[in-house]
């Protein structure tokens, strides 16, 4: 095994700038600063469980300061984290309705950033994995203008960048800027950086685990209750499939990443977009998954191709392995 390089996530983003002749250093300072804040929720978050155990009264904490909800908390840490840098023209939010626009007394640059602060935050009470997701493009509309809606509504290969944070057993940031590969790192405590942890992931061609909400089976597609069945009926590596379902999306697919296999949300007979939110959930994993050798599709398209009309709109979403992604895809088509 080769020795891993001490790594942190600053030099690394350094490193692959550098590998790009035009580049300016922006994109390594704004995802520098994506780490500082993912360093503050991480903090807040290891603390959730806390909060009843240090008196915090779940409104004002001993300080007499609001405790806000992590969510809440998450975002606005981002948002403060990233409106000044003059890195970005525009934000997005899962958190919130509208555009978040950078504030009259800060420069506004090249960039547009759109993320979901805390996903699957409803976890967060049983101690189960949740995350931070994020989308960078470049703007659309004239240098030095307020960004616009325009420039957040893009299809989603056009990003410049993409990346979770995965607040579990331990925090771990994985980016992608869609040239030099995917990559890990992992937060080390002790002295607060992001260590470079799983360097340039690949994900198995195929692999033993389907994951999706199996309490929705009776109102997905036949084509899809059709390869669910064929998994059930069949082996790979001569064992039988698993279903892993953690129900937050950042862990799923963290470890469909690592382990191969496939996730899916579908659309149904109530919810034919399903779930999902494509422009800072779909978009941003889509491509970190295509990146590391998979697929992504919304059962007919690719998801990155998917030409957004809403900031919040939603999209059935299947991704993971290639040949797993083919597989379903043929089971989706035969049923047609
Ligand atoms: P369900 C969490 O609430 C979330 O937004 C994603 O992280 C996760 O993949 C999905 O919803 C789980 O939804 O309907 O299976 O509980």
């Amino acid at each position: 095994m080769a020795k891993k390089r001490f790594m942190t996530l600053s030099r690394h983003i350094l490193e692959g700038e550098r590998m790009h002749p035009g580049a300016t250093g922006e994109l390594s300072a704004l995802l520098d600063q994506l780490g500082m804040a993912a360093k503050l929720i991480s903090l807040e978050v290891n603390k959730a469980g806390l909060v009843d155990i240090l008196g915090f009264t779940g409104s004002e904490n001993v300080h007499g300061e609001k405790v806000k909800k992590l969510d809440i908390f998450a975002n606005d840490v981002l948002i403060k984290a990233m409106d000044h840098g003059g890195h970005f023209c525009v934000m997005a939010s899962e958190e919130e309705e509208e555009i978040i626009h950078i504030p009259s007394q800060h420069q506004v640059g090249k960039y547009v950033l759109l993320f979901d602060p805390l996903d699957g935050s409803s976890n967060i009470d049983a101690n189960i994995s949740i995350g931070t997701i994020f989308s960078i493009y470049k703007r659309v509309t004239p240098d030095g203008t307020p960004g616009t809606l325009d420039d957040c509504l893009q299809p989603g290969y056009k990003q410049e960048a993409a990346g979770y944070v995965v607040y579990g057993s331990s925090t771990i940031l994985v980016y992608t800027t869609g040239h030099h590969g995917v990559h890990g790192f992992t937060l080390d405590p002790a002295f607060g950086e992001f260590l470079l942890s799983h360097e340039d992931i690949k994900i198995p061609s195929r692999g033993r685990i389907y994951s999706a909400n199996e309490g929705n089976y009776l109102k997905w597609p036949q084509g899809l209750k059709n390869y669910i069945k064929y998994l059930q009926a069949h082996t790979f590596d001569e064992k039988p499939y698993q279903a892993r379902y953690v129900g937050s999306m950042v862990a799923d697919l963290h470890r469909t990443l690592l382990y191969g296999g496939i996730f899916m949300y579908p659309g149904d007979m109530r919810n034919p977009k399903g779930k999902l939110r494509l422009m800072y959930e779909c978009n941003p994993m889509a491509f970190i998954i295509e990146t590391a050798g998979g697929r992504a599709i919304d059962g007919k398209k690719r998801i990155l191709d998917l030409q957004p009309e809403r900031l919040h709109e939603k999209t059935p979403v299947y991704m993971g392995s290639p040949e797993d992604v083919d597989l379903l895809e043929k089971f989706l088509r035969e049923a047609e």
